[in-house]
């Protein structure tokens, strides 16, 4: 394996640099560092670390637009999406620099004495994130295990390590301690299994592709680590014939090519009540056709390329004997383009089970209300969905019957950094974000002080 690796402009496919390839001794070296800048790291007062993440969160607001550019050029990310991305990470810092003075332990009555209990930090945590939101998914991590007390190791994807590189400097220039947040580039079978197998990780998190995913957990099992999985979806938008349909339509391109469709949360399978279903397609058309794809730098583009050719690859191979209803456009020329797709699907179809991680959208039909969380439920997954329908009772119903992590009535809203996130099945292990993030980097402990006096 080569000491470096070419990040390439996924809308014109030019290379834009290259980026060192860090060896199992150069992540252990890493490691090292962060033991040490976590030790006086958790030995700060509260309000210290509280300070030093809000100084964090100023500097990387000062940057949003540095960010966001550099998002641009590496994830051909629109640039209002970058945007909004670079300052959602200075917003989860600012979040979780409220933590450190709120992770209160319990008192808990006992006879002879006074116990109480301490959320202390596990150590150095070892965070590993995907290509598809590259700041925004590492700050899920960083910031609340920052917060907790823990140093952290933080290895980007390969396909996309710039912004990450760009914050591990930033939080320098903010002041927080050296070793403290280390950015470690480089693959995932070195880098990142060198987080799972190290012994002075105390915690990995994982976000990725649920079969990667699976081994990191084996890996952590067998160092008795505790990991937190952010894996595969395959979610369902469910629209119900009582539902504002035109509503409905409208919203739908968003909920699935967002990104390009390279979105765990991606609504990729739409589930209409057979009664509203050709009326459905009919307002969905219009929809997918006026959905602006094109270059990511143009403040109107709602949708750039995928990430590589390899995965265009993969998405193309899913449309083979596809029954395909109708197609948005995308450029033509250098850079990973592929039209938004609408396929019409039958319930053992690839694409009405498997995720295709790209723009590409099953319509299903349904008969009843029951139907609708029997089909939403077929599949692996568990992460996103939406339900849209005008009757109360049943929003209650089919929300508490899809068994997925994070749902939305009458929306396609995910993730808001203040509420958990996460997902059921093969879709993940634990939550992130929410009031309890910080917490979920520390371990409990107990201590019983005797208060008798004989
Ligand atoms: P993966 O191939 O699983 O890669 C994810 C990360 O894991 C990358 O940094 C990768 O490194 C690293 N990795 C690869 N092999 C590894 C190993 N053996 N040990 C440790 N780390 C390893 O996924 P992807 O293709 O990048 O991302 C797409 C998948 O992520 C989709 O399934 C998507 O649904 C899922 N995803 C889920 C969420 C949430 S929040 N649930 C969010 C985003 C994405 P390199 O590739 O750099 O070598």
């Amino acid at each position: 394996m080569s000491a470096v690796f070419t990040v390439i402009n996924p809308a014109t496919a030019l290379p834009i640099r290259e980026i060192p390839r860090a060896s199992v001794d150069d992540t252990d070296a890493a490691i090292s560092r962060a033991v040490v800048a976590q030790r006086s790291w958790a030995a700060l007062p509260p309000v210290a670390r509280a300070d030093a993440l809000r100084s964090f969160a100023r500097v990387v607001e000062a940057h949003v637009e540095e960010l966001a550019q550099l998002e641009v050029l590496n994830s051909g990310h629109p640039i209002g999406s970058a945007r909004w991305e670079a300052s959602h990470v200075a917003q989860v810092l600012n979040f979780y620099a409220g933590a450190p003075e709120r992770l209160s332990g319990q008192q808990i009555p006992v006879a002879g004495g006074l116990d109480v209990t301490f959320h202390e930090p596990y150590g150095v945590v070892g965070i590993i994130v995907p290509w598809n939101f590259p700041m925004t998914i590492a700050s899920w991590g960083f910031a609340p295990a920052l917060a907790a007390g823990n140093a952290v190791v933080l290895k980007p994807a390969e396909l996309t390590p710039l912004t990450a590189l760009r914050l591990g400097e930033l939080a320098l220039h903010a002041g927080l301690p050296e070793g403290l947040f280390e950015v470690v580039t480089g693959s995932g079978s070195v880098v990142g299994q060198r987080f799972v197998s190290h012994p002075d990780v105390r915690k990995v998190v994982f976000t990725g592709s649920t079969s990667v995913g699976t081994d990191v957990a084996a890996g952590c099992a067998r160092e008795l680590k505790p990991v937190t999985l952010e894996l595969g979806g395959k979610s369902a938008n469910i629209v119900f014939a009582d539902a504002d349909l035109e509503k409905a339509a409208a919203s739908a391109p968003g909920a699935v090519f967002d990104n390009a469709g390279q979105d765990c949360c991606a609504r990729s399978r739409i589930l209409v009540e057979r009664s509203a279903y050709d009326r459905f397609l009919e307002l969905l058309e219009p929809a997918v056709q006026s959905w602006r794809v094109g270059d990511p730098a143009d403040e109107g583009t709602e949708m750039g390329p995928l990430i590589s050719a390899s995965h265009r690859s993969s998405v193309e191979g899913f449309l083979d004997g596809a029954n395909v209803a109708f197609r948005g456009s995308a450029p033509s020329g250098d850079g990973f383009w592929f039209a938004p797709t609408v396929v019409l699907a039958d319930r053992g179809d690839r694409l009405a089970r498997e995720e295709v991680f790209g723009p590409v959208v099953a319509v299903l039909p349904f008969d009843d209300e029951a139907d609708a969380i029997q089909l939403a439920n077929d599949t692996i997954y568990g992460l996103a969905g939406s339900i849209w329908t005008e009757n109360l009772g049943r929003a209650v119903r089919v929300s508490r019957g899809v068994k997925s992590g994070v749902l939305s009535v009458n929306s396609h809203s995910s993730v808001r950094y203040w509420t958990p996130f996460g997902g059921m099945k093969a879709s993940g292990l634990g939550r992130e974000l929410g009031p309890d993030a910080a917490e979920h980097f520390t371990e409990t402990k107990n201590v019983f002080f005797a208060t008798d006096a004989s």
